[in-house]
Parts: structure tokens; C-alpha cells; sequence
């Protein structure tokens, strides 16, 4: 049985170079399989006339977000950059929306709201708001990085009320200790997100 219908989303996580791409400044094993797998649920949700929204990770040159300014990663995905393009492999549409997080140099690890890294504030992305409009009940979610934005994403849709899917071969970690993916992956199971 199809996974898509009209009143679900597929919403694809940062599959951009910087994560995707083994050159890329945040690298995560397994990234271009993702990207195989992101090509196939796709194919599958636009054949079941599913709307397909991708997410964008996309930072300014300083933000606190980056260990040089303070924050924890290496410089990646700064908006303009090789690093924050979609990855060539990634059949998205061109008509495919694609929403943005952390331009203001919040910290953007969830689809739906940012946070500002030093007072904490939070703020809706266009996300909620666009999945609201038509009229969607379920997403499916696939991409990276399993422990931080498929996390953060699956945690708010779910807070949100949407009914969540992760799509198991179709995410991967970047385990800054080793079973953070595995981690990730039982708290999105305890919050109700059916993984298969
Ligand atoms: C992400 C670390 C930093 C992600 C984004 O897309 O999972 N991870 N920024
Ligand atoms: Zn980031």
C-alpha cells in the first residue's frame, strides 16, 4: 500500500551538499544513499499527488550555531554556498516548495521553528502554515540528519498533531557519539512517529 495521498506530505530534511555530499563540511555516512531512497519516496509521492516540501538548513557567514562564533558545528550550509545547495542527485521538482531555517543565524534544527541560540526564543518557520493550507493530516519524513534536524522536526510534528512516518532507509546520523541515531530513533518511536 502507497504511503501518499493528498492529505500527506512528504517533507525531505537538508539533503544538501554539506550534509549529503562526502565533500561536503558536516558529511554524514550515508548521505548519498539517502538521497537514492529521498529519489524513490518522490517518485511515489508525486504519483499519489502528495505535495513534497523540502527543508533547507541556511546560515549566515557568523551565527552561534557554528563552533568559530561559539556554537558547536563547523561552518556548513551558509545561504549562497556549494555547501547549502540541494544536492544535484535530489530529483526534487522545481515547482517542489522549499522552506528555510536559521537565515537570521537562529539555530534551525527543526522544519517548523527556529530558535535563537542565546535567549532561547522561538519562532515558526513558513512550514506549519503551508501544510495547514492544504489541508495536510500526515507527513512522511526522510533526510538528515537522523539526530538533530529529523529529530527536532519529527518531535514538533508530532506536537503539532500531524500523524508521522519516518522512512527507516531513508535517514542517517551524525552520531558526535556513537548511538545518538539510535537514540534519536526510539524517542521519535516513543513520541508516536511510526518508523518503517
Ligand atoms: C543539522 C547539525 C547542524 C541537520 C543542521 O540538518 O541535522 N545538523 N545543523
Ligand atoms: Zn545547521
Amino acid at each position: 500500500m502507497s504511503r501518499y495521498d493528498e492529505r500527506t506530505a512528504l517533507v525531505v530534511i537538508d539533503l544538501q551538499n554539506d550534509f549529503a555530499d562526502p565533500a561536503g563540511s558536516l558529511a554524514v555516512d550515508g548521505g548519498e544513499h539517502v538521497v537514492a531512497a529521498a529519489n524513490r519516496e518522490v517518485r511515489s509521492a508525486v504519483g499519489d499527488g502528495a505535495l513534497v516540501v523540502a527543508t533547507q538548513d541556511w546560515h549566515p557567514e557568523s551565527t552561534p550555531h557554528f563552533a568559530k562564533d561559539g556554537g558547536v558545528w563547523p561552518v556548513h550550509c551558509v545561504g549562497g554556498t556549494w555547501g547549502a545547495e540541494l544536492s544535484p542527485r535530489f530529483e526534487l521538482r522545481a515547482d517542489a516548495p522549499r522552506v528555510r531555517k536559521g537565515t537570521n543565524g537562529e539555530d534551525g534544527y527543526s522544519g517548523f521553528t527556529v530558535r535563537d541560540p542565546e535567549s532561547g526564543k522561538e519562532a515558526p518557520t513558513g512550514l506549519e502554515g503551508l501544510l495547514r493550507g492544504r489541508e495536510i493530516r500526515r507527513v512522511v519524513l526522510c533526510g538528515l540528519a537522523t539526530d538533530y534536524c529529523v529529530l527536532a522536526t519529527a518531535l514538533d510534528a508530532v506536537r503539532l498533531g500531524f500523524e508521522v512516518r519516518l522512512v527507516a532507509d531513508g535517514v542517517a546520523a551524525v552520531n558526535l557519539h556513537p548511538t545518538d541515531g539510535e537514540r534519536a530513533l526510539a524517542e521519535m518511536a516513543e513520541a508516536g512517529v511510526v518508523i518503517g
